[in-house]
C-alpha cells in the first residue's frame, strides 16, 4: 500500500504496528475519527449529576523551566494605548462622557508548558517512507518535516505545522466518554513503572469498561505534588515521584493499538516516563509511547492534567466513567495547545 496525496507520495511503506491510512489518504486527526455521534452519545449520558471539574492546572504552573529547558511560564505585555497603556484604560481619554475602563493584554504562552494537548505535528520520527534505505523525518500518515511541518531551520516563511495542524483537533470538539484509572490510589508518590500488567490490574481492581471509544485519563499525584511544590518544582523529585506509563513494556503497546481509545491524559509531564526504561536495540526512541500513540496511531496525548478533586468524587460515588470535553484552542498550525478539559459526572 501506498499514499498519494495528489500527485505527491507521501510514503510507499508503514511503520510496523502503524495504522497509517486507516482513516484515509490525508486525515489529519486519527483516532478522534472514532469520536462519532453515537460514540459522543455514550459520553454524555455520564454527566448524571451535572457537577463539573476543571481539569486544568493555573496555567503558569510548574513554574520556572527546569522541567523542560525550552518551554517558559506565560509572560503578559501591554499594549500602548495614546500615552498611557490599554489597560487600566479611561475611555474618557477619546471624549469626556465616557466613563469607561477597560484591560487587554498579550501574552507569549508557550503552548506546552502546563496543561497540555500534544498533537499530531508535536512528534514524529525518522523513518524510511520510500523504502529506499534512507530515513527522513516524517509524522503521522507520512507528512514531512520541511514540507508539511516546516520550522525557522527550514524556510522564513509559512512556517508551522500546515497539515496535523491543533486546529484539526479542535475541528472535531473532543468530547465524549472517558474513564479515570487511579493509579495514586495503589501507588501513592512511589515512582513507578507501570507496564501492561499493573495497569491490567488496576483496571479489573477498579472494575472499568471501556466503551466504544474513550478517552483513558491516568491519575498519578504528579499534579498534586507539582501544585504543592508551588511553581518552584524540584525536577530530581520529581522525576523520582509516582507513577508513569512504561513505553518500551511492548504488551503495553499492543494493548493500546487494540484499543478502542481516542486518546491517553494523565497527570504528569508526559504520560510515559521520562527518561523511558533502557533499550537494547541499535536505534530507538527516547519516547516510545510518544512513537507509538502520536506517530504510528494518529492518537493525541494530554498531559499535565489536574485530576485529584475528580478522582476523589468519583471515587464517592463509586465509579470511574464521566464525560470529558477538551478541545484545544483553535489555533492553526501549532503542534500543541493549552487546553481547559471539563469532566462532567
Ligand atoms: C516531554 O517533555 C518529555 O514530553 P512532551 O514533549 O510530550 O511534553
Amino acid at each position: 500500500m501506498s499514499h498519494e496525496a495528489g500527485s505527491a507520495i507521501r510514503w510507499r511503506t508503514r511503520p510496523e504496528g502503524s495504522n497509517w491510512g486507516d482513516f484515509g489518504v490525508n486525515d489529519e486527526v486519527g483516532r478522534l475519527n472514532l469520536l462519532t455521534a453515537s460514540a459522543r452519545l455514550e459520553g454524555i449520558a455520564e454527566a448524571r449529576t451535572g457537577k463539573a471539574f476543571n481539569l486544568s492546572l493555573p496555567l503558569d504552573f510548574p513554574g520556572g523551566n527546569v522541567l523542560h529547558k525550552q518551554r517558559h511560564a506565560p509572560l503578559f505585555s501591554f499594549a500602548e494605548r495614546g500615552d498611557s497603556f490599554n489597560y487600566n484604560y479611561r475611555l474618557s481619554a477619546a471624549c469626556a462622557c465616557f466613563t469607561d475602563v477597560v484591560c487587554d493584554e498579550a501574552v507569549t504562552l508557550y503552548t506546552q508548558y502546563s496543561t497540555q494537548w500534544d498533537g499530531l505535528a508535536h512528534y514524529g520520527s525518522m523513518f524510511d517512507v520510500e523504502g529506499n534505505g534512507q530515513p527522513v523525518p516524517v509524522y503521522y500518515n507520512g507528512f514531512r518535516a520541511g514540507l508539511d511541518i516546516v520550522g525557522p531551520s527550514e524556510r522564513q516563511d509559512d512556517l508551522g505545522a500546515a497539515r496535523l495542524g491543533i486546529e484539526n483537533m479542535s475541528r472535531t470538539g473532543v468530547q465524549g466518554r472517558a474513564v479515570l484509572v487511579d493509579l495514586h490510589s495503589i501507588y501513592g508518590e512511589e515512582r513507578i513503572l507501570v507496564g501492561y500488567d499493573r495497569l491490567m490490574r488496576a483496571l479489573d481492581d477498579q472494575k472499568i469498561s471501556f466503551g466504544s471509544a474513550d478517552f483513558l485519563c491516568i491519575y498519578t499525584g504528579f499534579s498534586d505534588l507539582l501544585l504543592r511544590m508551588n511553581r518552584k518544582p524540584d525536577a530530581l523529585q520529581l522525576e523520582n515521584a509516582c507513577a508513569a506509563l512504561d513505553g518500551r513494556d511492548q504488551r503495553l503497546l499492543h494493548w493500546i493499538s487494540d484499543s478502542s481509545l481516542v486518546a491517553i491524559c494523565a497527570d504528569n509531564l508526559a504520560v510515559e516516563a521520562y527518561p523511558a526504561a533502557p533499550s537494547f536495540t541499535k536505534k530507538y526512541p527516547a519516547l516510545p509511547l510518544h512513537e507509538h500513540c502520536l506517530f504510528k496511531l494518529g492518537m493525541h496525548l494530554g498531559e499535565l492534567w489536574y485530576f485529584k478533586d475528580l478522582a476523589d468524587a468519583l471515587r464517592r460515588e463509586s465509579r470511574s466513567s464521566f464525560l470529558l470535553t477538551a478541545p484545544p484552542l483553535h489555533l492553526p498550525r501549532a503542534a500543541g495547545s493549552p487546553a481547559t478539559p471539563i469532566a462532567t459526572i
